[in-house]
């Protein structure tokens, strides 16, 4: 079973975008659809790639790192890194939005679908959401249906390179039609539920769900 590490502190930024929540920051009150346009509403577009987390870089060496499957699964599945990559064939690109307002196109990602995930976790009917533990205590929560989108990937590489310690690496969720919180990095555990457990953010005032379409910032 994972070991999670304590949730983290609240930091400053932490507060500050708890804050941000109350009070609707960022908010256009505008909605679109990806037909419409491809920059969802509110988001403006950066061609760096900003990082954004707690401030925790937690440092997994490969030769160290497990991703465990459990909760409402049969068996546990439990992988170490060459075990990982043995499945992860995918390679998909996408458009990323993230919740205070940068959004950044044309990102290629390669890593393991959630669809070949789903495949060897087979969870229990029963199961209705998923909860993503990361290695700095971070969590965050997805309802079944979004986290088996074929476009997800457990990623390992970004744009050909292996994905950056400061971008989640080794590994790290990619969500696309999500906001980018809901892409849980330095990712260790994937725990299948029977009821929703809403997350870090979530339950700091961000919106459960998070569709940058409905700008579903804030709860
Ligand atoms: N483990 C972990 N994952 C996380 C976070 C975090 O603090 N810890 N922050 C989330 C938030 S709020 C965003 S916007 C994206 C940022 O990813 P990036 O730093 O690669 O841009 O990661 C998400 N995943
Ligand atoms: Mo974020």
């Amino acid at each position: 079973m994972a070991d999670d590490p304590d949730t983290p502190e609240d930091s400053k930024l932490t507060r500050s975008k708890s804050r941000w929540a109350e009070l609707g920051k960022f908010l256009t009150g505008l909605t679109s659809r990806p037909e419409d346009a491809r920059l969802p509403p509110g988001q403006h577009l950066v061609r760096n790639w900003p990082v954004l987390d707690l401030g925790q870089t937690p440092q997994v060496p490969k030769d160290r790192w497990r991703l465990d499957v459990d909760g409402a699964v049969p068996a546990l599945v439990s992988m170490n890194f060459a075990q990982f990559m043995g499945h992860a064939h995918e390679s998909r690109t996408c458009d990323i939005h993230c919740v205070t307002t940068w959004s950044r196109y044309d990102n290629r990602f390669e890593g393991m679908s959630t669809t070949r995930l789903l495949e060897l976790a087979d969870p229990l009917p029963e199961a209705t959401h998923v909860v993503l533990h990361s290695n700095d205590g971070y969590t965050t929560n997805l309802a079944l249906e979004d986290f088996a989108r074929p476009e997800n990937l457990i990623a390992y590489s970004w744009n050909g390179e292996p994905l950056t310690l400061e971008h989640g690496g080794p590994v790290r969720l990619v969500v696309p039609h999500l906001y980018f919180w809901k892409s849980a990095k330095w990712l260790r555990r994937i725990e299948f539920v029977t009821a929703d457990h809403p997350g870090f953010w979530e339950v700091r005032g961000y919106h459960n769900r998070g569709d940058p379409w409905k700008e579903e910032r804030y709860s």
